[in-house]
C-alpha cells in the first residue's frame, strides 16, 4: 500500500491510477493531493466500518478549498470497473443517481485521486433504507454562539440520553458544530428517529435559553440549533475521519466524551495529527445497537410527527436554493419555509447568461419553479420547454435586482407578469392551472417528459403549454 509519485499503483487487489500528485490543495498548509491520498488510504481501517453498504456524497475540491467545492451523488465518469454501485431515484436531483459504495481501500484512495476531499453517509444502509441504524443530533451554533457553546449543548445532551440508558458517541464536524451519534437496531423509521431527536432537542430548549429545536429558529443569532431535521433517508452526515474542505485541513474526529471540553477548535483535528492517537474514542460502536423503546420519548403521536416531517420535507426543498447562493454577496432573499400566498405565481425576466423567463408556482411554502429559455407562452395551443429547477421562497415573487458577477443566476432579474392561479389538477407528472395576471390569463399546462433513454438526464424537462379554450 505505497502511493508512488506516478502513474497507476496497486493499492491492494487493484490498480488505482493517481495523476496531479504534487497539486497542492490545502493552500495554507501546503498540502498536496499525495499527501490526501496518503491519509485516506492510512484511515481506511477506521473508516470502513462507517461507509460499508453506504450509498455516498461526495464533495470534490479539484482546484483546491480556497475555491468552491461541488457536491456529487453520482460516480463520475471514468470509474473503474471494480467500483461497486448503487442505482437509486434521488429526490433532490429528480432522477436516477448511480451511488458509490465506498468498501474497499483502493475506492477511498480513488476517491481522494478525485479531490473527494469530504466523504458523506446516509443514516441508514442501501439493504434497509427506510430503517436508520445510525441517529445523528446535529449540534448547530449560530454566532456569536461558537464551538464551546456547542461543547455545552452536547455535554447536556449527553447526560439526557445517559438517563436512557442510551450510550451516545461525539464527533467535532470540522466545521462550527458536533455531532452526537447513537447506533440503533434497524427496527424504526426515520419518522421515529427525527420524532425523537425532535423531542430530546425540545427537552433541552425547555431547559436552557442557548438552544434551540425548531428549524424556523435555527438562525437566531447566539442560539444553538439541535438540527434534528438530518434524520430523513435523503440526508447524510460527514463520515467518521472524512477531511473537510476548509483552509486548515481539519477532519471530522470522533472524541472520547472526557476530551470534550471548551477551548477546542475543530482544526485541532486534522490530516497531521488525527491518526497519531492511538486510542479510538468510538470503540464498541458497531456492537453498540441500542433500542429506543422507552415509554413517551418516542413520539407516538402521528400528528406531531408527520407536522416535523412536513416541515424538513419544506426546509428541505430550500436547501438546494440556499446551497447555490452566498447571501453576503447576493440580494436575493436568503427566504425560508413560510405558509400562505398558496395562489401567487410570477413569471420573471432573467437576463442571465441567456434569457429567459423564470416562471414560478407557489405551492407547499415554496416557489415551485421552472426556467423557461424561450418565455411562457401567450398565445392558445403554444408549448415551450420547460426546465424545472430547484425550489425558491415565497419572498422571491418580490426579488428584482441585479444578481452579481460571479454568483450563481449572475445578472439582471425583474418581475415581466405575475398575479394568481388556481390549480385544476397537480400530479407528479402533469399540472393543470388557469393564470391571472396583467400579461397572462387563462389555462395551462406543465407536462413532465418521459426519459426518452438510459443514457439522457431529461427528468427536469417539462412543456409548458398554453391551452387552447
Ligand atoms: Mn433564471
Amino acid at each position: 500500500m505505497v502511493v508512488r509519485k506516478k502513474g497507476d499503483v496497486s493499492v491492494e487487489f487493484h490498480k488505482v491510477k493517481f495523476t496531479n500528485l504534487d497539486k497542492v490543495l490545502y493552500p495554507s498548509l501546503g498540502i498536496t493531493k499525495y499527501q490526501i491520498i496518503d491519509y485516506y488510504i492510512k484511515a481506511a481501517s477506521k473508516m470502513l466500518d462507517f461507509l460499508q453498504d453506504r450509498a455516498i456524497t461526495l464533495c470534490r475540491f479539484p482546484d483546491g478549498v480556497r475555491r468552491e467545492g461541488f457536491y456529487e451523488k453520482n460516480a463520475p465518469k471514468g470509474k473503474p470497473y471494480w467500483v461497486k454501485t448503487f442505482r437509486q431515484f434521488s429526490e433532490s436531483a429528480r432522477r436516477d443517481v448511480e451511488y458509490i459504495v465506498c468498501e474497499d481501500v483502493e475506492t477511498l484512495a480513488w476517491l481522494a485521486n478525485l479531490a473527494a476531499l469530504e466523504i458523506s453517509i446516509p443514516l441508514s444502509k442501501t439493504k434497509s433504507q427506510e430503517k436508520p441504524d445510525l441517529v445523528l443530533f446535529d449540534i448547530d451554533p449560530e454566532p456569536p454562539a461558537n464551538l464551546d457553546h456547542a461543547v455545552d449543548v452536547a455535554l447536556a445532551l449527553k447526560l439526557k440520553l445517559d438517563l436512557l440508558g442510551l450510550k451516545s458517541y461525539v464527533k467535532t464536524t470540522g466545521k462550527k458544530g458536533l455531532h452526537v451519534v447513537l447506533p440503533i437496531i434497524q427496527k424504526y423509521t426515520f419518522k421515529q428517529t427525527l420524532a425523537f431527536v425532535h423531542q430530546m432537542g425540545k427537552i433541552l430548549a425547555n431547559e436552557s435559553d442557548l438552544v434551540v429545536a425548531e428549524f424556523r429558529q435555527s438562525k437566531v443569532p447566539g442560539t444553538v440549533y439541535v438540527d434534528y431535521m438530518q434524520n430523513i433517508r435523503s440526508r447524510t452526515m460527514i463520515c467518521p475521519y472524512s477531511l473537510r474542505g476548509q483552509e486548515l485541513a481539519p477532519v471530522s474526529t470522533p472524541l472520547d466524551w472526557q476530551d470534550l471540553r471548551k477551548g477546542l477548535k475543530a482544526e485541532d483535528f486534522n490530516i497531521v495529527n488525527v491518526l497519531e492517537r492511538e486510542s479510538d474514542p468510538w470503540e464498541g460502536f458497531f456492537e453498540s445497537k441500542q433500542s429506543l423503546d422507552f415509554e413517551g420519548v418516542l413520539a407516538k403521536d402521528e400528528e406531531e410527527m408527520s407536522e416535523s416531517v412536513s416541515e424538513v420535507e419544506g426546509a428541505s426543498a430550500l436547501r438546494e436554493y440556499a446551497r447555490k447562493r452566498d447571501f453576503q454577496r447576493t440580494h436575493e432573499p436568503r427566504g425560508r419555509l413560510s405558509r400562505g400566498g398558496e395562489h401567487v405565481f410570477v413569471v420573471q425576466e432573467h437576463h442571465a447568461r441567456s434569457l429567459h423567463h423564470d416562471f414560478r408556482l407557489a405551492r407547499e411554502g415554496v416557489l415551485k419553479s421552472w426556467a423557461v429559455p424561450k418565455g411562457v407562452p401567450e398565445e392558445a395551443g403554444t408549448k415551450r420547454l420547460a426546465i424545472q429547477t430547484e425550489d425558491h421562497p415565497l419572498e422571491y415573487a418580490e426579488f428584482e435586482g441585479t444578481i452579481p458577477e460571479g454568483q450563481y443566476g449572475a445578472g439582471m432579474v425583474r418581475t415581466w407578469d405575475k398575479g394568481t392561479y388556481k390549480v385544476k389538477n397537480w400530479r407528479k407528472d402533469k399540472i393543470e392551472f388557469f393564470l391571472k395576471g396583467s400579461k397572462l390569463s387563462g389555462m395551462y399546462a406543465l407536462i413532465k417528459l418521459k426519459k426518452t433513454s438510459m443514457k439522457s438526464y431529461k427528468q427536469n424537462e417539462w412543456l409548458l403549454l398554453r391551452m387552447k379554450e
